[in-house]
């Protein structure tokens, strides 16, 4: 019997594979995936005692079984994973209606431009597990756990690539409702049910009581089967010991009431047990998913932001397409990334809610170039976007680099673009943006246009298209030399909604090429169109007279509750605030907080003619950083976009690093030793090179471990140095006890070193806490407190 997911009946999966594990003996630093070969009893009795207790499947012992976990265990993915299926079949055996399925899960490194690991080597890395566990003979492919988006399409493109199994995909939350990594609920649906999973959910990180608003928003928004795994409760760690607070019973009462609302496979992670899928599996018994209804929404989506057509006018950024505009073709050419990031920033904030991405130009490799692009937009810029191309190998790459679903642009009636474009919108999971014109060109009257859109309906949908996943731009024409075309378009975009359904997107300005007062006659066509059902134009929010148009047209049509928005946008105040936000003014702050490295380096150049270097980093990478951070805290930027500021922030200080050694002084005199460090769990090492660089100013000799240093390491490299002063940093609240276990260990070995404590998090109060002698605010306190000890 396949294996099928469906709203109609419950799909019992298992519970936790690790804390089994633990209870059986499996100590901290154990591979569980090493248990497969070397006692497979325990893991065939696992899954028996769940499939005893209930459940329909069990999940394969591999959760981290990829080629860099493999390396560590001597054996290879394929031969894990012939192992771990062989046995969860084993244990199948003569038992009806179960089934086993492939447990993938992240792969413990940070995808790029974040991280390092690109999304063609994520690809391969989840490819060897799938054929492996394809060739083995599993039922389903699970996916689980992931909290990046990106990582997680890179898992399903290498399923679809390799195996026509079904694919059940789900993401761990943060309480907020996003994952670690900045993705949001919306946008994880957006993203999956575009891809063409069989069902999607959340597991582990909460209990039940903490999914409750997580899952009414899946049930809000996605409209295919939903899978929940929840942890048994929140985990209470005592005398070293990891506990769950929430037992069988009271699991099982909120996972009813999940069934009960529309929820269809339910299973356990983190601390639960057989005895929780046996209450599970006795108290669901003829209950059936509440009814489920089928989404209408037209929506693309970043990993963070989602845009919802037909709701309000979504304004589409048309600025970063090279046509007509110099300044932009060079800048591609000369691939000055920089200029591109800040053209997104500066339509994001002029009200852009997605951008028209097209970096076509006759003379580069344009394939190349708008994946780079697209990749590096996403990491500065959260808005999703409109991949722009007639080339159908760009389109292709950059929609399969793309986090999130975007926009195809464009594909049209020709049979040539509807052969290349629906395959690559089909298997990316993209919405499209359909052109009216054909073999014969763009059609004179509305109702030929409209037959355009219909035909591209027909074909979308038999690629297995949704219709709401289509767009339709019925082509504005020049009312220079087409006049009469111009309302023809008009009536075809209000046909195209009544008729077809779907929602419109329109090039305005292309009306007033050869007239004089173009903006006039843009504004106007906007308005015009924007009456007839328009959903998202195609413009420059940068143009006010345009931007405004939109905004009048909200308050007179009642989008824009109490003109609440109308009045903030013509308020003097909203006009000041804009002038001082301007990318176009080089500004430190400006730089580092929208991530911008290049930015970040000429401006501190420019800043360091009337300013000193230590007063930079005080008075503004500090607090530009201070600002990043609060942005962090309240969700309003994520981990990539903490990460670029990072960067940026440093790269502002290899410069300053440059003028500061100019005045280091010379090393005549005996030179006193200091070890820095950053404490073991904290990889933030900002702060502690500036004070390493301030230290060798004030003639110390530093002796710099780096970051998430070990106690042992540190008081090892004390010992050898000789060093009398030691400085340590931490910036989490988590890594006061790491810092407080280093000094501790310092005192009992070498009691005659003096130990000065700094960081972000610490206070004068922590520093006595964790038994250090001195606190430092800043890198001048440090040197201070050095010199009197
Ligand atoms: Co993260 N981070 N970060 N981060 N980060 C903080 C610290 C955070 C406060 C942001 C927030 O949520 N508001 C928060 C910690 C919350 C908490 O525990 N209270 C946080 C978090 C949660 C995280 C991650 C867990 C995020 C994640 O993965 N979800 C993760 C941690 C990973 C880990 O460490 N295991 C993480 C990662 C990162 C980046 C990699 C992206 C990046 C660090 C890059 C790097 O350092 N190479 C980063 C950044 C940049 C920050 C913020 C925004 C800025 C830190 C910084 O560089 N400040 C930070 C928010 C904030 O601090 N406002 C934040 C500037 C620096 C010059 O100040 O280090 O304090 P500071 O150093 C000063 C003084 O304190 C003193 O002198 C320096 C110069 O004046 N000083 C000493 C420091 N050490 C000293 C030692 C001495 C003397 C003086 O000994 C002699």
């Amino acid at each position: 019997m396949a294996f099928t997911i469906s709203n109609d009946k419950v799909l019992i999966l298992d519970g936790a594979m690790g804390t089994m594990l633990q209870n059986k003996g499996l100590k901290a630093g154990d591979i569980p995936e090493m248990l497969n070969f070397t006692a497979p009893e325990i893991i065939e009795s696992i899954h028996a005692e769940y499939l005893a207790a209930g459940a329909n499947v069990v999940l394969t012992n591999t959760f981290g079984a990829n080629r860099y976990k493999a390396q560590k265990m001597g054996h290879s993915v394929e031969e894990i994973v012939t192992a771990a299926v062989s046995i969860a079949k084993k244990a199948i055996e003569g038992r009806n209606g179960k089934f086993v399925a492939l447990d993938i899960a992240p792969c413990g490194k940070i995808m790029a431009p974040t991280g390092d690991l690109s999304f063609e080597e994520a690809v391969e890395v989840f490819a060897e597990v799938v054929c492996a566990g394809e060739k083995a003979g599993v039922d389903y492919i699970h996916l689980e756990t992931f909290t990046d988006l990106y990582e997680l399409k890179a898992a399903i493109i290498a399923t679809k690539e390799n195996s026509k199994l079904p694919i059940i995909a789900t993401m761990s939350f943060e309480a907020n409702g996003i994952t670690f990594f900045g993705t949001s609920i919306k946008s994880m649906v957006l993203t999956l049910e575009a891809l063409g999973v069989d069902a999607l959910g959340v597991n582990c990180s909460l209990g039940p009581k903490q999914l409750v608003p997580i899952i009414n928003e899946l049930l809000e928004v996605s409209s295919i089967p939903i899978v929940i795994k929840p942890n048994a409760g929140l985990p209470i760690l005592e005398n070293e010991k990891m506990y769950y607070d929430i037992s069988p019973e009271e699991f099982v009462d909120y996972i009813k009431t999940f069934v009960k609302l529309g929820i269809c496979a339910v299973g356990g992670c983190c601390g639960t047990t057989p005895e929780y899928i046996r209450l599970l599996e006795k108290n669901l018994d003829g209950i059936i998913p509440g009814q489920r209804t089928s989404k209408n929404f037209t929506g693309i989506c970043s990993p963070s932001k989602q845009v919802y057509f037909g709701k309000d006018v979504a304004i589409i950024g048309e600025r970063l397409n090279p046509t007509g505009k110099k300044t932009l073709q060079a800048a591609i050419r000369a691939n000055d990334i920089n200029f591109i990031l800040k053209e997104a920033i500066r339509q994001q904030e002029q009200g852009a809610l997605l951008l028209d991405v097209n970096m076509g130009l006759p003379d580069i490799d344009e394939p190349a170039t708008l994946s780079r692009m697209v990749s590096e937009i996403q990491a500065i810029v959260d808005l999703p976007l409109q991949l722009d191309s007639s080339n159908y190998k760009a389109l292709e790459k950059a929609a399969r680099i793309y986090n999130g679903k975007p926009l195809l642009n464009s594909v049209n009636g020709k049979k040539e673009s509807l052969d290349a474009i629906l395959p690559i919108a089909k298997k990316y999971g993209c919405a499209i943006l359909g052109l009216t014109l054909d073999e014969n060109g763009i059609p004179e009257t509305a109702e030929e246009r409209v037959a355009i859109a219909e035909k591209i309906i027909i074909a979308a949908e038999k690629s297995g298209i949704s219709r709401k996943d289509i767009l339709i731009d019925c082509l504005v024409m020049t009312a220079s030399a087409q006049q009469s075309q111009v309302l023809e378009t008009l009536k075809a975009v209000r046909l195209v909604k009544e008729n077809l359904g779907v929602k419109t997107v329109l090039g305005v300005s292309n009306v007033s090429f050869g007239l004089p007062s173009r903006p006039l006659l843009n504004r106007t066509m906007l308005a015009m169109a924007l009456m007839q059902g328009l959903d998202a134009p195609i413009m420059n929010p940068g143009d006010a007279e345009m931007s405004e148009t939109v905004a009048a047209f909200r308050v007179l049509t009642a989008k824009d509750a109490n003109s609440e928005q109308y009045i903030n946008k013509l308020s003097n105040f909203a006009q000041q605030s804009a002038q001082t936000n301007d990318s176009e003014t080089p500004n430190l702050t400006y730089a580092i907080i929208h991530g911008l490295k290049k930015d970040a380096r000429e401006t501190t150049e420019t800043l360091l003619i009337e300013m000193k270097p230590l007063d930079i980093i005080e008075k503004i990478i500090i607090p530009a950083l201070d600002s990043v951070g609060k942005n962090y805290e309240n969700n309003i930027i994520f981990l990539p976009q903490l990460i670029k500021s990072a960067e940026a922030a440093k790269s502002s200080f290899e410069r300053l690093r440059i003028e500061l050694a100019k005045t280091e002084t010379s090393g005549a005199v005996q030179r006193k030793k200091i070890i820095l460090a950053t404490v073991l769990g904290d990889i933030h090492d900002i702060g502690k090179n500036i004070v390493k660089v301030i230290m060798e100013n004030y003639n110390f000799e530093v002796i710099d471990l780096g970051r998430d240093v070990s106690p042992e390491t540190i008081l090892q490299a004390t010992k050898d140095s000789g060093a009398s002063i030691v400085g340590l940093s931490a910036l989490m609240t988590t890594t006061v006890g790491p810092m407080k276990k280093t000094v501790a260990l310092l005192r009992s070995e070498c009691p005659n070193v003096k130990v000065i404590v700094g960081g972000a998090v610490l206070t004068p109060e922590l520093a006595k806490f964790v038994g250090a002698d001195c606190y430092a605010k800043d890198a001048m306190e440090g040197v201070r407190a050095a010199e009197k000890l």
